[in-house]
C-alpha cells in the first residue's frame, strides 16, 4: 500500500532513505492486521499473554526498567524564537535539534519493519478532528495507537481528502536514557521521538500531537487544547451537564471521569467523554464546546479497585494490553490496590516477587483499553459537536493547604486559579515523587508554547461570551497530622460536583473567600458521609497567612515570564492579594 498524499508518500521516503528499515507497512487499522501484530510480539517476547479465559484477548508489555515514565528533562520545544517555548519548556534551535536527532535515526530501524501509522484524533467526521501519521518501528506502539486513536484506513481516507497532518517519527532506538529526546517542532507540524517506547513518549498522538502540537495550533486558531477529562453528570431529573477537569498526571482524571455515585445519591448517573485530553472550541451559542481527540484510555494501573474504580476493574478483563503490572500464580494481572485475595508471584521486571524490593506493579503501571469497553462510556463520546461544558475545575494532589473545593469568582480570575495549580510530583514522569511543584493548568509537561502566551490567550476567551464555563478549584488529597487522606474521593467526589453544577446553575449557597466562593458544610451533600464535621470544617477552610505566603511563591513563579505576562493576570494576583490582606488584617484586629 501507499498514499495519494504526495507529502505523505515523499515524507516516508524520506523516513526509509534515513532510517533503512527491512519493510515497510502501511497500517489499516484492521482486526486481522492486530492479530498479526500480537502474535509477532508474543513471538518475539515483546508480549507476555495473560490468563486468557479470565481475561481473554489481554497481554502484557514489560518495557524496558529504565524506561517506565515519560522524561520530562529529554522533551523539547524546537521553535525558531526561543521566547516562543518559553521558561516552562526546554528549547534547543529546529536546526539543531534536527541535526540532533537525524544522527539518532540514521540506520537505526536495520532488520526492523516502519510502520507507517495514520490516525484521527477526535471523531473521524467531526470538523474539530486532526488528524497525523506515526512512523514507528515498534509494534506495540503501533497496538497501543490503534486503541488510543482512530487508527488506519478511514484515517488516511481523511488525510488524502484534506491534505494536512501532523508527522510524528518515533523509534525505540537503543532504549538508552543517553540517546532519548522528544523533540516538538510546532512551526512544522513536527514530531521526532528516540530511545523510548513507554507511553507519551512514543504515543505520539497523545501528549506530543494533542497536546504540544495542537495547543500550538489551538492558539493561533483560537481554541484551547487541554489536559481535561470530559465527563457528563446526570441528575435524577434526568439533565446532563458537562464537567471538562484538568489535574496533573496521576492526580484523578481517569478516576473522576468514570465515578460511580454513591448509594446514598439514587438516581444521579455519570458518563464519560474523556479521561485525559479535551479540545475545547467556542461555538455561536458562546458556550465552551469540547471533543476528545482519542478512543481509549491509557489509565494508572495501581490503586485501580472495586471500591475505587469498578467501571475501570471491569472494563480491563478483556481486549486490554497492560505495561508494567505483575502477575498472579495462574497469570492474571496484578497490581497494587487492585484485590486483596490475589498475590503477586512475579513482578513488573518479569522476576519472583520479593516485597523487600518495592512494590509488584511499577507505580506508573497501565492500561491500554478502547473507551468503548466503559460501562459508563457516553453515547456523545463520537459526537462530531463534542458535548457543551458548564464547569471547568482544575485541582492538583496537595497534602496542605489547598480546600476541597473554591469557585473562581469569574473568568479571569479562573484563569488565574488554573495558572496557580500546584501539585505533588507523581511516577508519571521520571524523579522525585511527592515533591510540590507549580503545574499550571496541569499543563507544565504539555503546553507546546510560551506560558505566559497560554495564558494571555485564555483570558481573551473572557471578551468573546458571557456564557462560558463557571471556574473551580478541588483538592481531593488532602492529608492529616497522621498522614491520611481527610476526604474519602473517588465516588464521593460527586458531592463536590454536584455543589459545582449548582453553582452553575444559580441554585447553591457559597460564602465569599479572599481565594473565592466556598461551600460551608451545609452546601455540600453529606447525607451518610463518612467524615466528621471537623474534619469537613477543616476541608472546607482556608488559613489566609499561609495563602499570603503561597501568592508570594506564585509571584516568583510568574515573574520568571518577564514580559511576556499578561497584565490582565497580574490584575488578578492583584485583587487577591488585597482580598488576603484585608481578611488578615480583620483577622489580627
Ligand atoms: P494520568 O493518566 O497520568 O494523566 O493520570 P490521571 O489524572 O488520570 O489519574 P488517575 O485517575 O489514574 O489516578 C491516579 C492515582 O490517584 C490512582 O492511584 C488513583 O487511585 C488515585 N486517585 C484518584 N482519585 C482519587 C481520589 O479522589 N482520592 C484519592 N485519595 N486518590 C485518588
Ligand atoms: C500522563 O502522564 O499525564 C499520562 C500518561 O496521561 S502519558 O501517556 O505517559 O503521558
Ligand atoms: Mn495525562
Amino acid at each position: 500500500m501507499s498514499t495519494t498524499n504526495q507529502a505523505l508518500q515523499a515524507w516516508v521516503e524520506e523516513v526509509a532513505r534515513l532510517t533503512r528499515p527491512d519493510r515497510i507497512h502501511w497500517c489499516d487499522g484492521s482486526e486481522a492486521e492486530y492479530r498479526g501484530l500480537v502474535e509477532l510480539m508474543l513471538g518475539n517476547g515483546d508480549l507476555v499473554a495473560l490468563n486468557q479465559e479470565t481475561h481473554p484477548n489481554c497481554y502484557l508489555h514489560r518495557s524496558s526498567p529504565t524506561d517506565v515514565a515519560r522524561t520530562e528533562h529529554l522533551t523539547f520545544i524546537c521553535t525558531q524564537d526561543r521566547e516562543d517555548a518559553g521558561p516552562n519548556n526546554n528549547w534547543i534551535a529546529p536546526d539543531e535539534a534536527h541535526a540532533k536527532i537525524d544522527s539518532l535515526f540514521d540506520g537505526c530501524m536495520q532488520g526492523r519493519t516502519l510502520y507507517v501509522v495514520p490516525y484521527c484524533m477526535g471523531p473521524i467526521d467531526s470538523p474539530l478532528s486532526r488528524c497525523g501519521v506515526e512512523i514507528t518501528d515498534s509494534p506495540y506502539v503501533v497496538a497501543n495507537m490503534r486503541i488510543m486513536t482512530r487508527m488506519g484506513a478511514a484515517a488516511l481516507a481523511r488525510i488524502e481528502r484534506e491534505g494536512g497532518f501532523v508527522k510524528g517519527l518515533h523509534s525505540t532506538g537503543d532504549l538508552s536514557p543517553e540517546r532519548r529526546f522528544i523533540m516538538h517542532f510546532p512551526e512544522e507540524l513536527t514530531i521526532k521521538s528516540i530511545g523510548s517506547g513507554y507511553g507519551g513518549n512514543a504515543l505520539l498522538g497523545k501528549k506530543c500531537h494533542a497536546l504540544r502540537i495542537g495547543s500550538w495550533q489551538a492558539r493561533s486558531e483560537g481554541w484551547l487544547a487541554e489536559h481535561m477529562l470530559i465527563v457528563g453528570i446526570e441528575n435524577p431529573q434526568g439533565e446532563t451537564h458537562y464537567v471538562a477537569a484538568a489535574f496533573p498526571s496521576a492526580c484523578g482524571k481517569t478516576n473522576l471521569a468514570m465515578l460511580i455515585p454513591p448509594a446514598t445519591m439514587p438516581g444521579w448517573k455519570v458518563w464519560t467523554v474523556g479521561d485525559d485530553i479535551a479540545w475545547l472550541h467556542l461555538r455561536e451559542d458562546g458556550r465552551l464546546w469540547a471533543i476528545n481527540p482519542e478512543a481509549g484510555f491509557f489509565g494508572v494501573a495501581p490503586g485501580t479497585g472495586a471500591k475505587t474504580n469498578r467501571n475501570a476493574l471491569e472494563m480491563l478483563d478483556r481486549d486490554t494490553i497492560f505495561t508494567n503490572v505483575a502477575v498472579t500464580a495462574d497469570q492474571q494481572p496484578w497490581w497494587e490496590g487492585k484485590n486483596k485475595d490475589q498475590t503477586p508471584v512475579i513482578d513488573w521486571k518479569g522476576n519472583p516477587f520479593d516485597a523487600a524490593k518495592g512494590p509488584a506493579a511499577h507505580p506508573n503501571s497501565r492500561f491500554t483499553v478502547s473507551a468503548k469497553q466503559c460501562a459508563s462510556v457516553s453515547p456523545r463520546i463520537d459526537d462530531p459537536a463534542g458535548v457543551p461544558i458548564s464547569a471547568i475545575v482544575f485541582g492538583g494532589r496537595r497534602a496542605e493547604l489547598a480546600p476541597l473545593v473554591f469557585q473562581a469568582r469569574d473568568w479571569k480570575h479562573g484563569v488565574l486559579v488554573g495558572a496557580s495549580v500546584a501539585s505533588e510530583t507523581t511516577a508519571a514522569a521520571t524523579g522525585a515523587v511527592g515533591v510540590v511543584r507549580r503545574d499550571p493548568m496541569a499543563m507544565q509537561p504539555f503546553c507546546g508554547y510560551n506560558f505566559a502566551d497560554y495564558w494571555g490567550h485564555w483570558l481573551s476567551f473572557a471578551d468573546k461570551s458571557d456564557k462560558l464555563p463557571k471556574i473551580f478549584h478541588v483538592n481531593w488529597f488532602r492529608q492529616d497530622a497522621d498522614g491520611q487522606f481527610m476526604w474519602p474521593g473517588f465516588g464521593e467526589n460527586l458531592r463536590v460536583l454536584k455543589w459545582i453544577l449548582e453553582r452553575c446553575a444559580g441554585q447553591a449557597e457559597a460564602v465569599d473567600t479572599p481565594i473565592g466562593p466556598m461551600p460551608r458544610a451545609e452546601d455540600i451533600d453529606t447525607a451518610s458521609l463518612d467524615v466528621s464535621p471537623e474534619t469537613l470544617e477543616a476541608l472546607l477552610s482556608i488559613d489566609a497567612g499561609r495563602w499570603q505566603a503561597e501568592l508570594e511563591d506564585i509571584r516568583t513563579y510568574f515573574a520568571k515570564y518577564g514580559e511576556h505576562m499578561p497584565r490582565g493576570l497580574w490584575e488578578e494576583f492583584e485583587r487577591t492579594r488585597i482580598a488576603l490582606e484585608k481578611a488578615r488584617s480583620a483577622e489580627t484586629a
